[in-house]
């Protein structure tokens, strides 16, 4: 099976190569994809060099899969492109996220909605993934009502040029190029992408909206902060989510501990919590500091930590390449 990799030399791009090699994915060639001034560069996969290419010459390889890291533009462009040609396009970028035709896809969560007329499949964001893995389990038992969350995101979450940023910042080096308005390092920013209309940013908006996409579950109320913090390796979660039944909080965490893609790390006293330095290219989504809210009748609180590279992107994408050849859906 040929798989395309789209965006093979971004931060994403080189992760998706390196989890598909880990999981053995069955693949037979590699096509990595990248924009004109990569084209030719060498990318080693499992001991063999394969040479990047341009879409146009992709698309006419006819891959099986293409899994998408090019930003949302390349998606809307060339997403169709590749799917009339027959490819399953498994697309990392907001594009198609909300389109009401296309799939959002968390498989510990919602593989049973894919089907075989799913030609372009969408990765939702990488702080939504991990959200929804950690809840599903608890929705399925206890029905959420309301979710309350605030994020601390790795700066890994916006490219190259911030963890540059940072990276120059914690060297003294002030006129280095800015991924953000601000200074990163030393600091924190309670902005991540652009603001809308709403007074809300972008990313807040797509944690909820995808959130409720891939619980398909309108009736859930969230409202989230979205904050950039100076860390690699994850992004951390305090979520606060109030039920329609009341729970046990050992039920809880057995819930969470015999659910998939998940490690549940909560033994405060050995002072044992999820932290993005332990996420750090680990598959799982971490759950940790689970307790009552004891403010309100049947509220939870919960601390969640995952790679976003990882879980976030890469991981997810490979997940539901193996999906889909598991559902015999390619
Ligand atoms: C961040 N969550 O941390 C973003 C990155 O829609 O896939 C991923 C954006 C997306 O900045």
């Amino acid at each position: 099976m040929k798989v395309a990799v789209v965006g093979a030399t971004g931060l994403v791009g080189t992760v998706m190569l390196k989890v598909l090699e880990e999981r053995n994915f069955p693949l037979t060639e590699l096509i990595p994809v990248a924009s004109e001034k990569s084209v030719g560069k060498e990318i080693s996969y499992k001991g063999k060099k394969y040479a990047v290419v341009n879409i146009d010459t992709a698309i006419a390889m006819k891959p099986a899969i293409a899994l998408f890291s090019a930003g949302g533009d390349t998606s809307l462009e060339h997403a169709p492109r590749f799917a009339e040609a027959g490819t399953i396009v498994i697309d990392n970028s907001s594009a198609w996220r909300m389109d009401p035709t296309k799939k959002l896809i968390v498989p510990e969560v919602n593989a049973h909605v894919l089907n075989i007329d799913d030609t372009i499949i969408a990765n939702p964001n990488c702080s939504t993934i991990q959200m929804v893995v950690a809840l599903k389990p608890l929705h399925a038992k206890y029905k959420i009502k309301r979710v309350v969350v605030s994020t601390y995101q790795s700066v890994t979450g916006t490219g190259v040029k911030a963890v540059t940023q940072m990276m120059n910042e914690r060297q003294g080096i002030t006129d280095g190029p800015m991924a953000y308005a601000y200074p990163i390092d030393l600091n924190v920013i309670p902005q991540i992408d652009v603001f809308q209309d709403n007074g809300y940013t972008k990313e807040e908006m797509k944690m909820i909206l995808e959130t409720k996409k891939i619980l398909d579950d309108e009736h859930i109320g969230i409202t989230a902060t979205t904050v950039r913090i100076p860390v690699m390796g994850g992004h951390s979660e305090s979520v606060n989510i109030e039920f329609e039944q009341d729970f046990d909080v050992a039920e809880v965490r057995s819930i969470l501990e015999h659910a998939k893609g998940i490690t549940v790390v909560d033994d405060i006293a050995n002072l044992k919590y999820p932290m993005p330095k332990d996420a750090h290219e680990k598959d799982d989504v971490f759950v940790g500091r689970i307790r009552r809210d004891e403010s309100q009748a049947n509220t939870l609180n919960m601390w969640i930590v995952a790679d976003n590279l990882r879980k976030g992107a890469a991981t997810n994408a490979v997940q539901i390449a193996e999906l889909l050849l598991q559902k015999e859906l390619i």
